[in-house]
């Protein structure tokens, strides 16, 4: 029958396509180099890791999750390979009368259960790094306003203000910004210490994520969320509000400033100047702060 052999060559083609693609990716993920904060044009893969737990998240990606994902994809497109030339109409006209054959149904539960569990182990162990925040050196503060950060540090700790971090327009980049990266007034924080982020929003739902770091958490108004991580390099890390929130949702990055011990200390009396609060009051970890149709 035509339609018969048409339809078995474009099982082919899209079981050949399938392996192509998973050799693809097993071979350049692993190996491709690139920028250190920020996303390139035409990458394959996770950003490099920055933090310890941004690492383990990429070693789990790439060592565990994707050589099983490639295995299945080779069995299974082998397994329809094997159908499509062994038991094709031409090649096997009378089909064999089994319907049930226990000891396959048994393995065919068993097997994926199996690799649930393996899988499992490592993941569970990732999320208790991920949510067992090892004591703060420094906390901030992110709250997500439509569509800008404003970035709070506690008075105790040498800070006492806050500012807006907003996203530098296309028509006003310099030579060394990014588009839709960059920002006015990067959030600044030591490198090699734990920085706590309590993580709120003043009007819709937003998320706090920054891939090199590992982090993402949503900012959800009226509540207090809390991550952490531990910038291994100095530079600077770039995010983007990760929860669609509005017209101009793509328009406001989250970048973050890695600097030595004495440069933070420095910025934070340099910013303490630029950003003095006008009132005297300490300032206030409470949601629903934005000054009102700040842009529209
Ligand atoms: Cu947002």
């Amino acid at each position: 029958m035509r339609f018969a052999r048409l339809s078995a060559r474009r099982i082919v083609i899209l079981a050949a396509g399938f392996l192509l693609q998973s050799f693809a990716l097993a071979v350049l993920l692993p190996g491709a180099a690139r920028a250190d904060g920020y996303p390139e044009p035409g990458q394959i893969g996770f950003q490099e890791a920055a933090t310890p737990i941004a690492r383990e998240i990429v070693f789990f990606h790439n060592w565990i999750l994707l050589p099983i994902i490639v295995a299945i994809s080779l069995f299974v497109a082998g397994l329809l390979l094997y159908v499509i030339f062994r038991f094709n109409e031409k090649v096997n006209p009378t089909s064999a009368p089994t319907t049930h054959h226990s000891g396959l149904e048994v393995a065919w539960t068993v097997t994926p259960v199996m690799i649930l569990v393996v899988i499992a182990i490592p993941s569970f162990r990732l999320l208790t790094h991920q949510l067992t925040m090892p004591p703060a050196d420094i906390t901030m503060k992110a709250t997500g306003k439509q569509w800008y950060w404003t970035y709070t540090y506690p008075k105790d700790q040498g800070g006492g203000f806050e500012f807006d971090s907003e996203m530098i327009q296309p028509a006003d980049l310099k030579p060394g910004d990014i588009r839709q990266l960059s920002v006015d007034n990067e959030a600044v924080v030591p490198v090699g210490k734990i920085v706590h982020v309590q993580v709120t929003a003043a009007d819709v739902i937003h998320s706090f994520a920054i891939p090199s770091f590992g982090i993402r958490i949503d900012a959800v108004p009226g509540r207090m969320n809390e991550t952490w991580f531990k910038a291994e390099r100095e530079g600077i890390y770039y995010g983007q509000c990760s929860k669609l929130c509005g017209k101009a949702h793509s328009d406001m990055p989250i970048a973050i400033r890695v600097v030595s011990e004495e440069n933070y200390a420095a910025w934070l009396v340099e910013a303490s100047k630029k950003f003095a609060l006008k009132d005297t009051a300490p300032v206030h970890f409470a949601a629903n702060d934005a000054p009102a149709g700040k842009r529209q």
